[in-house]
């Protein structure tokens, strides 16, 4: 019960923030009504669309609603510390294991993560009670799956055997507000205050293969975890940009966690800018290209009944800096049969990552989505 009435506490601030901005804002509108959007075709708009990984950028005309599904993947493998490659060697009977002591525990590592592929389904909504405040809410299902090398307890070069764990379920649910900053010409700032509602389970088991080479069910590091477990507060500032057949924009985004989760930690905050541009081909086809970069700190506390031989069980190998590159494509026809109906799919490799302590590094993350405003 108390959980429930801090999310709807936490959902009645977002939504309380949004009504008196908008109040705020429809005096200063009314005059200018036709100025603003003559066309009333909301961010079905002029100039190319933004990349489909972007989110929170735009707002609605009043009355619109927007219904969006995404899908990601997002494939890593090998392992890294700080700028520096390490392979299964580097890792296995080399690196501290922060549990040694307790019983059964090495002194250093046995078990190496090799590969991680994440598949996430985004489904969102967005409303606008008046032209200068959209809300947006979405929620999230996971599928995640982890390969591992067992190291012998005695001998940390004999590899034991390999097994794979898995989770998946419905991830945290995403809540947050959107309001016009300024708009002028071809210029538009959004700032954005969001929420994130711990929906996701953060107590997934599966069956690992141990140093001693047998298999048992335990609870599955952090990184396996649906959800945070913590109330987080998203905030969030965008400026986006046309002229002609450009467009362009820059965003920030924040991911605060607040307090600790009903398993004594709290996951690392985020903060991540990005910028992109974009040009129209002509026939509602458009491409963009984007550099993203993002700073995460690593895990605060620990959860007790996470204990383990590897990486991912010590909550300071979490976080890191990373930049990324992306290209993407969008197809939105805008008149006839389909207006309203947008495509668009985006592929991010990065090309810088310093990452806290030894951790799987990221391949690429691949995005394809659909959304329709009406
Ligand atoms: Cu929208």
């Amino acid at each position: 019960m108390k959980t429930l009435s801090f999310a709807g506490l936490l959902a009645g601030m977002v939504l309380c923030v949004g009504a008196s901005i908008s109040q705020a804002q429809e005096l200063k509108v009314t005059g200018d009504e036709h100025g603003m959007h003559a066309n009333h075709q909301g961010h079905i708009h002029e100039g190319p669309a933004s990349p489909v990984s972007v989110m929170g950028d735009h707002l609605h005309d009043e009355g619109e609603w927007m219904l969006s599904y995404r899908f990601m993947r997002m494939e890593m493998e090998g392992n890294r510390n700080g700028t520096s490659d390490l392979g299964p060697q580097d890792i296995s009977g080399v690196v501290a294991n922060r549990f040694s002591g307790m019983a059964g525990q090495p002194a250093t590592l046995r078990i190496v993560p090799t590969e991680m592929t994440m598949d996430m389904h985004m489904i969102g909504a967005m409303y606008a009670p008046t032209d200068w405040v959209t809300l947006m809410v979405m929620g999230n299902y996971l599928d995640m799956e982890m390969d591992h090398i067992t190291f012998a307890g005695g001998n940390p070069a004999l590899e034991i055997g390999r097994f794979t764990t898995e989770s998946n379920g419905i991830g945290d649910t995403k809540l947050a507000t959107l309001f016009g900053l300024y708009e002028a010409g071809n210029h538009q700032v959004v700032g954005k205050i969001g929420g994130s509602l711990p929906t996701g389970s953060i107590d997934e088991t599966g069956t690992i293969l141990n140093p001693m080479g047998a298999n048992v069910r335990i609870r599955l590091p952090y990184a396996m975890q649906l959800g945070t477990g913590t109330y987080d507060i998203e905030p969030g500032l965008t400026y986006t940009g046309h002229q002609g057949d450009w467009g362009w924009g820059a965003q920030y985004n924040g991911r605060i966690h607040l307090g600790e989760n009903g398993e004594d930690y709290t996951r690392g905050d985020k903060h991540a800018v990005n910028a992109w541009l974009a040009y129209l081909w002509g026939g509602g086809f458009s491409s963009s290209a984007r550099v993203a970069a993002e700073t995460e700190d690593s895990i605060d506390g620990i959860d007790p009944q996470i204990i383990g031989p590897v990486q991912t069980a010590d909550p300071d190998n979490y976080g890191g800096e990373r930049v990324e590159i992306g290209l993407g494509i969008n197809f939105s026809p805008g008149d006839g049969a389909l207006r309203g109906h947008e495509f668009g799919a985006e592929i991010l490799v990065p090309v810088y990552q310093d990452l806290n302590g030894p951790q799987l590094e990221r391949d690429y993350s691949f995005t394809m989505g659909y959304r329709f405003a009406f």
